[in-house]
């Protein structure tokens, strides 16, 4: 197939998930044309299968915000038209569905119908999707879409629950690279953060507010007070400060360390003992796939898709949004001693096996098939 990919070009969730995605098909032969505004990570390599198109926004003085919908549309028809794209697949609803969908529109004029599939990622409903100012044309993109894609059960769910849909949603969870996430030896790195052989919690994420970052901490401080511990907190975001201030302030400097962004996760997962998502909003929780990958057990929120991935008391534990008592209990049954955590690794590790890159592939592929035939 030739196939068109439209993503956010970030390190995080959809972007990643729309790279991989997209690199994996161009492996099996496909063509993949990715369409963004800038090039996405782990894309600066030759590939004879993939193509990248960049989308530039003309800035005039006119215009106080450029329209980046509009370039995006007019970008999707012209690789459209002249690769001879058979499908269209965007991930993240806003603005790619919208700007898909006038793609489409343009292109029927010339005869030429190209399949729509849209990704939904989570943010793109739970959060900004619902947004009075959006709502209504999300809602009239995904319904325009042929194929509707969601990570989770739940945000297929909350997807129905929210909006007007009037298409069935097929749901093809996130996927991981087990070739590359698997716990690998780091011990030298181990010993510099943890001299002592004190247990290592770590969370990866953007530090929006909905990660709830603080409440790690808070839970850290409780788990420090019992037994010895260090902590990394790997990316950044705006409530970095917020939650450096906080450690200042609980007196925690001295064992928890902001790593900022990093590329190689796998290396800072495979000395880590227990992996904290305690998330408002999760539609997946891919930071977590990763973290169990490298064997590593999550204590996480049961919001969202997280109970579809985190299983309660076997990969790790999962307690209610907020809940720092809980979770702190939860980090110590896990650490209790040597053999459970290992139980909990591998329990961790079988788990993640489960969304192995060669499991959900074809799940995209087939359904590709199946709206192309349909259209
Ligand atoms: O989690 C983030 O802040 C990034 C976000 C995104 O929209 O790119 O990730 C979302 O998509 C990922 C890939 O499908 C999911 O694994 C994440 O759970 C989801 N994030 C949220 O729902 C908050």
């Amino acid at each position: 197939m030739r196939i068109g990919i439209v993503c956010y070009p970030t390190f995080g969730g959809s972007g990643v998930v729309a790279t991989e995605l997209g690199l994996a098909l161009a492996k099996e032969g496909h063509q993949v044309h990715f369409i963004t505004y800038t090039q996405p990570p782990r894309l600066d390599f030759f590939n004879e299968n993939i193509f990248y198109h960049e989308v530039s926004v003309s800035s005039y003085p006119l215009f106080r915000y450029p329209p980046y919908e509009l370039a995006l549309s007019g970008k999707i028809v012209d690789v459209v038209k002249f690769e001879k794209l058979d499908i269209l697949h965007v991930h993240y609803a806003i603005p790619h569905a919208s700007a898909a969908y006038m793609a489409k529109e343009i292109l029927k004029k010339e005869d030429i119908h190209i399949p729509i599939v849209t990704t939904l990622h989570g943010t793109d409903i739970t959060l900004v999707g619902k947004d009075p100012s959006f709502a209504p044309v999300v809602t009239f993109s995904i319904n325009q879409s042929d194929g509707i894609t969601s990570v989770s059960e739940s945000l297929k769910q909350e997807t129905f629950d929210y909006f007007d849909i009037d298409k069935d949603i097929e749901v093809i969870p996130n996927f991981i690279d087990l070739k590359r996430f698997k716990k690998q030896e780091k011990e030298h790195f181990r010993k510099a953060i943890c001299p002592e052989n004190e247990r290592l919690i770590v969370h990866t994420s953007n530090f929006r507010k909905v990660k709830r970052v603080t409440d790690i901490i808070k839970v850290f401080k409780e788990v420090r007070d019992k037994i010895p511990a260090k902590m990394l907190l790997v990316g950044d975001g705006p409530e970095r400060c917020h939650c450096e201030t906080l450690c200042r302030e609980l007196s925690l400097c001295e064992d928890i360390r902001f790593l900022g962004k990093i590329d190689a996760i796998e290396e800072v997962l495979s000395v880590s003992d227990v992996f904290m998502m305690p998330s408002e909003k999760e539609s997946f929780g891919l930071a977590a796939l990763e973290a169990m990958a490298c064997e590593v057990p999550v204590v996480t929120s049961d919001a969202g898709g997280l109970p579809e991935l985190n299983i309660d008391g076997v990969t790790g534990y999962i307690n209610p949004v907020g809940d720092i008592e809980g979770m702190t209990q939860s980090v110590l049954k896990i650490l209790k001693d040597e053999e459970t955590l290992d139980a909990f690794r591998q329990n961790a590790l079988n788990r993640a096996n489960e969304f192995r890159l060669s499991n959900i592939l074809p799940q995209y592929e087939s359904f590709y098939y199946r709206i192309i035939e349909q259209v």
